[in-house]
């Protein structure tokens, strides 16, 4: 579950002779999108070829397409607009060059969110905060191996209190790695917890503190209360912390994530988003909604259970990935 060997065995369906060899994180996200890829640009290929023009039957069926893509009702019309002034614009005329006024068109969605977290306050607090099983614990692991990976000194909170499970996971992650973690016994106080991490940091000048939470629903509001209450305590010991409040979306929840995203941004005031699971899930398209309807910064994406499965979200990678040729 949480070992990260080295050498596993593909959890998806995506195996291909690539597996072999050790991957590129291009490599990785082109494997990882490849059901959102087949979903989404199969069809828009073969929607394209032998168009020459845009007319209303190519924009109805583009409509459908990134409909059932899981890009959603508004964006999906944001995006015909676009598109069609690109296309105007542009003069296409043929299937490439409206494909190419596609990828454009998806790509100035996306670009405005590519804003990689940098920590500059020290220690710098990061709280992560989602649903169950979105892959807040795991996440945690990747994003302490990436900064501890850039230089900088990590301590884990274990604030997710409510199951041993969580606890222990983040411990043994912490173990193996030396990096340390802060944590008490499963039903203490979350912002206690998270309190003691960051005095701890301050007192031996650590640069980053990344909080674990319990899972929770947007409707659950004691739980949201909590979560406030966390947020409320760390700032006795930093008035600017925590620096990010980062919801894990589970991508493959599709159009549902976006509702929990809005109100979970409603509550806490979000500074940022990591799409996991991308991987595994034809819903890719979720994140096209995520960019235009949230506006949120979109830090990190997820595409595998391994340690470097989860990377900075840089825009074009991800619309290459997504055109790739299989
Ligand atoms: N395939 C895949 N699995 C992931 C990814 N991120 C997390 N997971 C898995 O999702 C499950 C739940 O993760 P966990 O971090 O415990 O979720 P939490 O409840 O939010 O803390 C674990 O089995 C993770 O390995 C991802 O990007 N791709
Ligand atoms: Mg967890």
């Amino acid at each position: 579950m949480f070992g990260f060997s080295k050498k596993k065995a593909p959890t998806n369906n995506n195996a291909t002779q690539e597996d072999a060899k050790p991957q590129s994180w291009l490599g990785k996200l082109k494997q990882g999108l490849s059901k959102t890829r087949q979903q989404l640009n199969s069809r828009l290929t073969s929607l394209f070829t032998g168009k020459q023009s845009i007319d209303d039957t190519l924009l109805e069926e583009l409509e459908t397409i990134l409909i059932t893509s899981d890009v959603g009702l508004d964006t999906t019309a944001s995006i015909l607009e676009d598109l069609k002034k690109r296309v105007t614009r542009q003069e296409a005329s043929d299937a490439d060059s409206l494909q190419r006024a596609l990828k454009e068109s998806l790509l100035s969605i996306l670009k405005p969110c590519e804003q990689a977290l940098n920590f500059s306050a020290k220690p710098s607090v990061l709280l992560m905060v989602g649903v169950n099983g979105a892959g807040k614990t795991t996440s945690i692991a990747k994003l302490a191996h990436h900064y501890t990976q850039q230089g900088l000194r990590v301590l884990l909170a274990a604030g997710d209190t409510f199951r041993a499970g969580a606890i222990d996971q983040l411990k043994i992650w912490g173990e193996r790695n030396n990096v340390p973690v802060i944590a008490q016994q499963e039903g203490s106080d979350s912002a206690a917890v998270i309190f003691d991490a960051i005095q701890s940091a301050q007192a031996k000048q650590l640069d980053l503190v990344i909080a674990d939470t319990a899972g929770r629903l947007h409707t659950q509001t004691h739980l949201m209360n909590e979560l406030e209450k966390i947020k409320r305590v760390m700032s006795k010991l930093d008035p600017d912390a925590p620096h990010e409040t980062l919801l894990i979306i589970d991508a493959s929840n599709g159009q549902n994530a976006l509702r929990q995203a809005e109100l979970f941004h409603e509550t806490l005031g979000l500074t940022g988003v990591a799409l996991t699971k991308l991987d595994g899930t034809a819903k890719g398209g979720i994140i096209f909604a995520i960019a235009s309807k949230l506006g949120l910064p979109i830090r990190f994406i997820g595409v595998g259970e391994q340690i470097d499965d989860l990377k900075p979200f840089v825009a074009e990678d991800f619309i290459d990935a997504l055109f790739a040729q299989d």
